[in-house]
């Protein structure tokens, strides 16, 4: 597949660069076409790459349970939300080509081990409570984190957001459900919330990334208005998503240090382990290796469809041919 045609910047480009510098004080789009930083091109196609392949990723776990789901009506809304993050996916690979990379590019990175995808894809979900964890605090955090990309600098992923928040919005309702289901029946399937969400919480505090003063990209990427918030903010704004929600849920969230410090207007909590975040980071989690494999097998026992749909593409083109 080839790139789509582009003109990419000269960077010293100085009349550009004023033009890009008042789009972005304006809170103005920038399009593909545009001229851009050249470092502001490769935090785009870093972040959006690494955000398409936590979709793609993100479906195995749940892809996991389709087939032992419940019940017929929890199978079909699984199946629908693991469908959904392929098409997150399909949005955000088309995002990034149109900053000059080829999708062939990244799934290569992504299934030679040398791209990044969300640190959280990296557990394992060994019963059907971790359906409802996901939906509940994974994409509650996508969310948080997400919401804000829907006002991001970059016009192709601000619109891609959009659509991908409000079907975010579903998924983490029909977790939130699936667990207060289950704390409504037996004391096992209470135990299984409980133990479910002790498993969780922990690495979805991780998503939002390291500490502020520990996040090489946050200060650049919040000057090109690409983030809108820190890691830290949007972690402190998480947990305070949480706690009513656990309230309802009647689940307790795995902290006991955790409490609103009215005197600093934040949440204290326990000190999250970052080195089980850098191990993560590094492929040590404990379902990396696995997560890639399967990435890859997939890639090359699809090669025929691909080959298939060229064939037919080719095809097309010929008989649209004669007939012009
Ligand atoms: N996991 O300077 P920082 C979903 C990396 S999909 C892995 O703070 P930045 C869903 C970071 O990339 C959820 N790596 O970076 C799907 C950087 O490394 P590089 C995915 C992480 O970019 C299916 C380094 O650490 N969401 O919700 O300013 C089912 C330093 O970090 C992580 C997105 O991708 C992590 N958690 O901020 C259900 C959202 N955190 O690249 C649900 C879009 C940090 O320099 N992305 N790193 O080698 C973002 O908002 C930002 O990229 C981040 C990180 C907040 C994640």
């Amino acid at each position: 597949m080839t790139a789509p045609e582009l003109t990419i910047a000269d960077p010293d480009d100085a009349a550009g660069q004023a033009v890009f510098d008042d789009l972005i004080e304006a809170d103005s789009r920038v399009e593909p076409r545009d001229w851009m930083p050249a470092a502001y091109r490769r935090t785009l196609v870093r972040q959006i790459s690494q955000h398409a392949h936590s979709e793609i990723i993100g479906m195995q776990p749940e892809g996991n349970w389709i087939t032992r789901a419940p019940s017929l009506q929890r199978k079909a809304i699984l199946m629908a939300k693991v469908q959904d993050e392929a098409g997150h996916g399909l949005y955000l690979y088309s995002a990034t080509q149109t900053l000059g990379i080829t999708r062939d590019e990244m799934t290569q990175q992504l299934i030679d081990g040398k791209a990044r995808y969300s640190s959280i894809f990296n557990y394992p979900t060994p019963t059907w409570a971790d359906m409802g964890a996901i939906g509940w605090l994974v994409d509650g955090a996508a969310i948080v984190n997400q919401v804000p990309l829907c006002r991001c600098s970059y016009g192709p992923y601000a619109r891609a957001m959009i659509r991908i928040c409000k079907e975010e919005s579903f998924h983490q309702r029909q977790g939130f459900e699936i667990l207060l289901t289950l704390m409504q029946g037996t004391a096992a399937q209470r135990q299984m919330a409980q133990e479910s969400v002790d498993r969780w919480y922990w690495p979805s505090l991780m998503m939002f990334g390291p500490p502020d003063d520990e996040s090489p990209n946050s200060a650049r990427s919040m000057a090109w208005k690409i983030k809108r918030f820190s890691n830290d903010d949007l972690r402190q704004r998480f947990i305070g998503m949480l706690v009513p929600q656990a309230e309802v849920l009647g689940i307790t969230l795995p902290d006991p240090e955790l409490a609103w410090d009215e005197d600093a207007q934040q949440w204290h909590t326990s000190p999250i382990d970052w080195n089980e975040f850098s191990e993560v980071l590094a492929g040590r989690g404990p379902m990396n290796a696995v997560r890639i494999q399967t990435r890859r097998d997939a890639h090359e026992g699809g090669a025929w469809v691909r080959a298939a749909a060229a064939e037919y593409a080719r095809k097309q083109a010929l008989r649209d041919a004669e007939v012009a």
